[in-house]
């Protein structure tokens, strides 16, 4: 297991997954992942925060995410996932749940997370806010407009999720009526919450339902995190 085993873990040895994504820098941080909303959470963060990793693609066309050695990462079979080969005390650390590992990335450098206690715990809530509502909700949404979903004559569950997410939109846009970014600094808030913006107007093209047009905060603020280098980089990685 990649798991914690007090302590006694090594990289690569311990970790399974590396028999089917070996690493080829054994030193740096490993990246599981594809580019999603999820997905590219964590390699802007890495990017945003100039520490050296290794990204591994998990093919969803084949079923990566469910091979035994993906599993020994992640038994959610869900990415993004990493191991940091140095994580605390110097041991290697498997981590799954993209806010644990955007939590976990920022506190290694300390930056993307203010260091005042009150204001790292707001942020926290805008991260939980994102990881509990806004991705949740906005998934669903693709589900009903982009796949499986659209072709289904009931359009109740869609009007559902769509209004739900009109909601955390007007909740957003609200927040960010006076501010720059979520908390008074760009942060890990940001980074977690503005691709799933940027997925749900764009690649489900759901704009229209869920009234994007009215939210000009959130649309001013998404504007803004594109435009930032490490965003356009991690927005691509890994490749497909
Ligand atoms: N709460 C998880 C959600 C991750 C997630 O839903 N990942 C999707 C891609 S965006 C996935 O891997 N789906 C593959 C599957 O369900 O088999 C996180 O934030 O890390």
């Amino acid at each position: 297991m990649a798991v914690s085993m007090g302590g006694l873990e090594s990289f690569p040895e311990s970790f399974p997954i590396t028999r089917k994504w070996p690493p080829r820098h054994p030193d740096r941080i490993q990246l599981y992942s594809l580019p999603t909303p999820n997905g590219v959470k964590v390699s802007i963060a890495l990017e945003e925060l100039g520490l050296p990793y290794e990204p591994h693609l998990v093919s969803f066309d084949t079923n990566d995410q469910m091979s035994p050695e993906f599993l020994s990462l992640n038994p959610n079979n869900k990415i993004p996932a990493i191991i940091d080969p140095s994580g605390p005390g110097g041991r290697p650390l498997g981590l799954f749940e993209s806010g644990a590992i955007l939590v976990y990335l920022a506190d290694k450098v300390d930056r993307l997370v203010p260091a005042d206690k009150a204001a790292r715990y707001e942020t926290l809530q805008w991260l939980m806010f994102q990881m509990g509502g806004i991705g949740p909700m906005f998934g669903q949404v693709g589900f009903f407009v982009k796949f499986a979903g659209k072709d289904f004559e009931d359009k109740r569950p869609r009007d559902r999720y769509v209004a739900e997410s009109r909601r955390l939109l007007g909740v957003l846009d609200r927040r960010l009526e006076s501010r720059e970014w979520i908390m008074d600094e760009y942060s890990i808030a940001d980074i977690a919450t503005l691709p799933w913006v940027r997925n749900l107007v764009g690649f489900y093209g759901a704009g229209e339902l869920v009234g994007y047009a009215d939210f000009k905060n959130v649309q001013r603020v998404l504007e803004a995190f594109l435009k930032r280098p490490a965003v356009q980089a991690g927005l691509a990685i890994p490749k497909r």
